[in-house]
């Protein structure tokens, strides 16, 4: 992890991987961000679970291992325990603390469903622990999370969760995906006019002097976000408002001002895009749900 941070720090394009976005206040701050008027994702997303419950369980089938990747504060997932009855939930996030806590909650408002958390980075590896049942294994990647890999890294993802499919009777994914739609409001979803996302942004910095020991200061950089039509993504930037020198703990970086850090890439996509993307990786039957004015798309597939 510290090598990895301080590769991407050094590199003649600095970038900072988004999973660091998530430490205690920075997994708040997202929740904060789902609660704005301009990020629409996570309400449009909800509203399709709500209309599609039934079709999607019966397109998911009842009873599944429910593996939630990027679980948060589970409440994603949790909305479809009384639709989708998981002979056990496998709620995996990074945010160690986090995730102990939201599962401690749903423990009790749940006691019937055996719940297995695991604190692990699955960008890293798919690979889970015994105690995760193999027998029909549904991963649930809600969020238009999918999008912050690179299409290649999102066609390589999806082929791992393939294979850890495949190991029981086969299962499937249930993904959440942000459609490409008007740059106005992408520019609006992610650079919020109470600044709430910047926070979320500028917190990756106090993340990453506790990791590496260094000393950024986030008053002297300033948030980035925009929707670039030509990647088809919006990207995050961390802007540096002058020049400066960021030092830890066996290594420094100068920074010139206007020089910035790639904190995140959310890829929008067609319906087209999807398709393609889940028949690449090898995944078939896929079928889709949308929000009447199609901005966010929940889809199944078998693997
Ligand atoms: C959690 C990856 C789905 O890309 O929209 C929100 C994170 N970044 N605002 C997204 C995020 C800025 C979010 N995902």
């Amino acid at each position: 992890m510290r090598a990895e941070i301080e590769a991407a720090l050094t590199a003649q394009d600095a970038a900072i991987s988004p999973k660091y976005l998530y430490d205690p206040l920075g997994s708040k701050l997202f929740e904060a961000i789902c609660e704005l008027p301009e990020y629409y994702p996570t309400r449009t997303e909800a509203a399709i679970f709500a209309e599609h419950a039934a079709d999607i369980a019966q397109a998911a089938g009842t009873g599944v291992t429910l593996i939630d990747l990027g679980a948060g504060n589970c409440a994603k997932a949790a909305g479809l325990f009384p639709e989708l009855k998981p002979r056990q939930y496998v709620p995996i996030d990074i945010s160690a603390d986090f995730l102990h806590q939201a599962v401690d909650g749903l423990r009790q408002q749940f006691p019937d469903i055996p719940m297995h958390e695991v604190a692990m980075d699955f960008s890293a590896s798919l690979e889970l622990p015994a105690t995760v049942s193999r027998e029909r294994r549904l991963f649930f990647y809600p969020g238009s999370s999918l999008g912050n890999f690179d299409p290649q890294q999102a066609r390589a993802f999806l082929r791992r969760m393939r294979q850890a499919l495949q190991i029981g009777e086969a299962g499937g994914v249930l993904l959440g995906l942000d459609l490409v739609k008007d740059a106005r409001v992408l520019d609006a979803a992610y650079d919020d006019e109470l600044g709430v996302t910047a926070a979320f942004n500028l917190n990756m910095l106090k993340h990453v002097n506790r990791l590496i020991g260094a000393d950024f200061n986030p008053r002297d950089w300033r948030h980035i976000g925009f929707y670039n039509a030509a990647h088809q993504r919006v990207e995050m930037h961390l802007e540096a408002c002058r020049d400066l020198i960021v030092r830890w703990e066996g290594g420094r970086r100068t920074f010139r001002q206007g020089e910035r850090i790639h904190t995140e890439n959310s890829h929008k996509f067609t319906p087209q895009d999807i398709l393609d993307l889940l028949e690449e990786s090898g995944f078939g039957d896929v079928r889709m749900w949308f929000d009447p004015q199609r901005w966010f798309a929940v889809c199944h597939a078998r693997a």
